[in-house]
């Protein structure tokens, strides 16, 4: 709103020709998301408190996990909050793919509140299925599709990292291939957000590098100069992702050791699904793969035990899935695994960023 409002008035007050670059606006967005969450979550906390919604400890849990029973969760509401109405505030609206992303996080946010809903209403750790979840996820993948490919005509060509002259052409795939990385994304976010500030900083440092990332993808002459495939809306997801990054910083005020409020489903999900869904519009999807390792090495974590506790009727690879508990079984202080698994995430984002340069 902010860029339509003051950036034709740069005609008379110079000043607000600032409002035309995306670097002010991503700064800004950031901030003004930041505070939003800051300033929302203890109001947030006390409503949750005062109806007694909180946080049901599953039983097989790691046994200090039952003094966080009650903890309020559903903070993902809130950051949803900030982050809509900081882009509605520091985006240019007339960009189709700022109102993609927006649909994205909604749909999947709408998913895990609905999960978190059910969960609190039953009191029980029972939500939705996991293949009620699933059909959820794929036909909001679906809309997704048709109107990124469809209406949009976007190209159905992917992008490797590292082999810049190798390109595919998965056509009618990509509803597939964008099902798993949104799929994946959201359900990687979900499964991780298992300790305090566990899942949010490296969701913060996957916004850091997808704003790089949007922002030399959306920019002709960076995405010549580094053999990526330049696409024209992809600049103003610069500013979602900042803004994303600075809600997820102002989350992660009240979520750090000791947790004052959990995300929920409503928050993990809806993450991983606009990060994902970020991820394939500006064509870097792999990368996610590389900036997320954190996402991806504890969603398969849960892939193997599972896999490997059935096959061998009861026998387990770790001590307990997702990776995080399996740390935390073995003795380690619960802000010593979250800390670890922080400084994994900064590295492999940087590495992300590394592959620019390597192609
Ligand atoms: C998502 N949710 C946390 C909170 C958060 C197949 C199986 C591996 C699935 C998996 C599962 O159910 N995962 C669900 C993880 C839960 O957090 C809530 O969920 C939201 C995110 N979706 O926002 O609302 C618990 O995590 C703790 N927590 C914190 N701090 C935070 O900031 O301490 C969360 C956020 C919260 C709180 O205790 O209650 C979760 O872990 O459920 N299942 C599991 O992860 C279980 N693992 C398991 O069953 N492993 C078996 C299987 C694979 C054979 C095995 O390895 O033998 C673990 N779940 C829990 N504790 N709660 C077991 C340990």
């Amino acid at each position: 709103m902010f860029y339509h409002l003051f950036y034709p008035l740069s005609e008379w007050i110079t000043l607000f020709n600032v409002f035309k670059y995306i670097t002010f606006r991503m700064i800004y967005g950031s901030i003004t998301a930041f505070l939003l969450v800051y300033f929302t979550m203890p109001y947030f906390i006390r409503f949750m408190r005062s109806r007694q919604f909180g946080q049901i400890i599953r039983e097989e849990g790691p046994a200090h996990h039952h003094a966080k029973t009650g903890t309020p969760t559903m903070g993902g509401v809130v950051i949803i909050f900030g982050v809509t109405v900081s882009t509605l505030l520091w985006c240019n609206l007339f960009n189709p793919f700022v109102w993609l992303a927006l649909f994205t996080f909604l749909a999947f946010g709408f998913i895990g509140f609905l999960d978190d809903y059910l969960k609190l209403k039953r009191g029980k750790n029972l939500g939705l299925k996991a293949r009620e979840k699933l059909i959820l996820q794929f036909l909001a993948v679906l809309i997704f599709y048709l109107i990124l490919f469809h209406i949009l005509n976007f190209s159905t060509t992917l992008n490797l990292p590292f082999f810049k002259r190798i390109v595919l052409d998965l056509g009618i795939f990509y509803l597939f291939f964008a099902g798993i990385v949104l799929i994946g994304s959201s359900n990687g976010v979900n499964l991780t957000d298992g300790l305090d500030g566990l899942a949010i900083v490296p969701f913060c440092v996957v916004a850091g590098v997808y704003t790089v990332l949007s922002y030399v993808t959306g920019h002709i002459k960076f995405a010549q100069y580094l053999y990526i495939p330049y696409v024209p809306y992809a600049g103003e997801l610069t500013i979602v992702c900042a803004i994303l990054g600075g809600a997820g910083l102002g989350f992660l005020w009240y979520n750090s050791h000791p947790a004052e409020v959990f995300m929920g489903d409503v928050g993990s999900l809806s993450l991983g699904g606009i990060m994902g869904a970020i991820a394939v519009m500006i064509k870097q999807e792999f990368l996610l793969v590389i900036a997320g390792a954190v996402f991806v090495m504890e969603a398969f974590s849960v892939m193997l035990q599972v896999g490997y506790f059935k096959l061998t009727g009861g026998k387990r690879i770790f001590r307990m899935a997702p990776l995080h508990h399996h740390f935390e079984l073995k003795g380690w202080k619960e802000n010593k695994v979250v800390v670890r698994f922080w400084i994994i995430s900064i590295i492999c984002g940087l590495l992300a960023l590394s592959t620019l340069k390597i192609r």
